[in-house]
């Protein structure tokens, strides 16, 4: 299948609207770093440890690696499933990706065989990059396993010692090499600016994650927007330590922002307070992103070894998760710069706090949407009517960035898109006077744990996969340090016995990502029900509402 077919286009009169408002620009991610490039070719457009690259050097190799991979037989239209650490290569081949037309789908450093399987089988993915491996795990081997068992993938690119990866894959390291004398460059078409230009993944309500996908326009947009509120400058230094493809790192502004407007990007593949405080004094980082549980590790850290290593940060960025107003206040007390809350999602809409708010609304809401054409509607979660101000509702909303249907889903659509194109985000939020948003919990089931957002149904999927349980669920149980963390309720089946220690072995062997597994295991002989017969996860969370000792 050809991407579009996939996709759900917004209508004409909407497109329109959003190109005649100079929303949509008409000009594609690569037309754009290109330009950056030009006007500031010697600054430092990446710096990773002892690695720097010019704004010059970044498009040499960004180009020669396109022309590489389109040797390799990759096209353009293909998707590209992308599994890489934070670095300086992920700059590059995300640049190249773009600049021929190649979608990159954004997979997590910390997927395995389960996620990524159904990502290839989804997106058809004609190639994957991977590191060699990466903290014990063997991802070579996994991506060439995945090669001989999935109907499309062909070209397999590690990263790592060159010399060190196996046959039959290709170097990432050496496809993203400065362009040789004797390489021409080739002559490719820039792509459509209405086509897709990359995947994003989905937090998952149901089951797997969804494909997201984002087209060049919509994601100008979005970056353009989220940029303007966080005063990205040429002398901008990002520091991203989330994993690179998650659109808080990659576009809010993120990494994109800060190359678009002649910054450098400091990538960092860890956010562990140590290395991020040595990396922000070593590099001058004037701006960051993090999810609370990251800020929380931070201030524990700052409050040992004090903020001064941190004296040229601007702006924290913080979101992915809701910041507790007691940490937020703590961040403005103790953090050099600005703290801006972030509410974001893959599907589009980002609400963001502005530089100038009074600090009561930076600490007490989660900001606002970036962009003027973003569209709200928060709803009775029964009866489907909007509520006043000042009372909870779910979040729907549309606009120029935020897609009409997850790409080739459509149950999925039926379920989070209206027919009249409003995502439901599921988020329930109370809009205050001033128009700002706070978010008060969330009718879908889903587990936010330290900002990975789970799908209950996709672990209560899992667990009966194990021949003791005779019923499942998953629930959200609250966490001091990470927000909240998986507890599986089990109802077992005669003379059977578990324990949480084989379950989490189980969910490994299945190649099932760590942060899925459930933390705690709680036998029951039945599981409460509503009056519709439905299980009560509400009833099972109010019996965990006491934090627990973690395995
Ligand atoms: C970001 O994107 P996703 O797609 O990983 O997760 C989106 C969901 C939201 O629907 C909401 O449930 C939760 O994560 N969330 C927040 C939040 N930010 C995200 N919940 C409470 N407070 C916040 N500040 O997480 C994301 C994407 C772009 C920018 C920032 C975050």
């Amino acid at each position: 299948m050809r991407t579009a077919e996939g996709t759900t286009p917004w209508p004409t009169e909407f497109a329109d609207r959003y190109r005649a408002a100079g929303l949509w620009e008409g000009r594609s991610l690569p037309e754009l770093l290109d330009e950056s490039a030009a006007a500031h070719p010697d600054h430092l457009a990446v710096a990773d440890g002892d690695r720097r690259l010019t704004y010059a050097e970044l498009l040499d190799r960004a180009s020669a690696c396109g022309d590489r991979l389109l040797s390799a037989g990759v096209t353009a239209d293909d998707r590209i499933l992308v599994q890489l650490p934070n670095g300086w290569q992920f700059v590059v081949l995300l640049l190249a990706c773009l600049r021929i037309g190649v979608q990159p789908v954004m997979a997590l450093p910390a997927h395995r065989e389960h996620e990524l399987r159904y990502l290839v089988d989804q997106s058809e993915a004609r190639a994957i990059a991977a590191p060699l491996s990466l903290r014990d795990f063997d991802h070579a081997a996994l991506a060439l396993k995945l090669r001989e068992t999935t109907s499309t993938l062909q070209t397999v690119l590690i990263q790592g010692d060159p010399a060190a990866v196996p046959s039959g894959t290709l170097s990432l390291d050496e496809l993203c090499a400065p362009r040789a004398e004797d390489e021409r460059p080739r002559d490719v078409p820039r792509p459509d600016p209405s086509s897709v230009a990359v995947f994003l993944l989905s937090g998952g309500t149901t089951g797997m994650p969804k494909l997201i996908a984002r087209t060049h326009d919509d994601y100008v947009c979005n970056v353009r927007a989220t940029s303007r509120y966080a005063a990205l400058g040429p002398d901008t230094v990002y520091l991203g330590t989330l994993p690179l493809g998650h659109n808080f790192p990659l576009a809010c502004p993120g990494i994109l922002g800060t190359l678009l407007v002649g910054g450098t990007v400091v990538p960092l593949t860890s956010p562990h307070p140590e290395r991020a405080f040595a990396a922000i004094e070593r590099f001058g980082v004037t701006h960051t992103a993090a999810v609370p549980a990251v800020v929380a590790s931070w201030l524990d850290h700052a409050a040992t070894v004090g903020a001064d290593q941190l004296a040229t940060l601007r702006l924290l960025q913080v979101g992915g998760a809701r910041l507790a107003d007691e940490l937020a206040a703590r961040v403005v007390a103790l953090l050099p710069g600005r703290l801006q809350q972030v509410f974001g999602m893959a599907e589009g809409l980002i609400n963001v706090t502005r530089l100038d708010d009074p600090v009561s609304v930076v600490i007490g809401t989660q900001g606002r949407p970036v962009c003027e054409a973003d569209e709200i509607l928060i709803v009775d979660e029964e009866t489907g009517r909007p509520v006043p101000d000042g009372s909870p509702g779910v979040l729907l909303t549309r606009g120029p960035y935020t897609p009409r249907g997850y790409y080739d889903a459509a149950e999925a659509n039926e379920r989070s898109f209206t027919p009249d194109g409003w995502y439901v985000s599921g988020d329930i939020v109370v809009r205050t006077s001033e128009g700002n948003l706070v978010v008060s919990g969330r009718s879908k089931d889903m587990i936010n744990r330290g900002g990975e957002n789970i799908s209950a149904e996709e672990i209560e999927n899992l667990a009966y996969r194990l021949t003791a349980i005779r019923l499942a669920a998953a629930v959200a149980m609250p966490d001091p340090q990470l927000g909240e963390r998986v507890c599986l309720f089990a109802v077992l089946h005669d003379d059977h016995d578990l324990r949480l220690d084989s379950v989490r072995s189980a969910f490994a062997d299945w190649g099932v990502a760590a942060y899925k597994h459930p933390d705690r295991l709680e036998l029951v002989a039945e599981l409460p029900l509503t009056k519709v017969g439905k299980i009560d996860k509400k009833a099972l969370r109010e019996t965990l509402a006491a934090p627990v000792p973690t395995p």
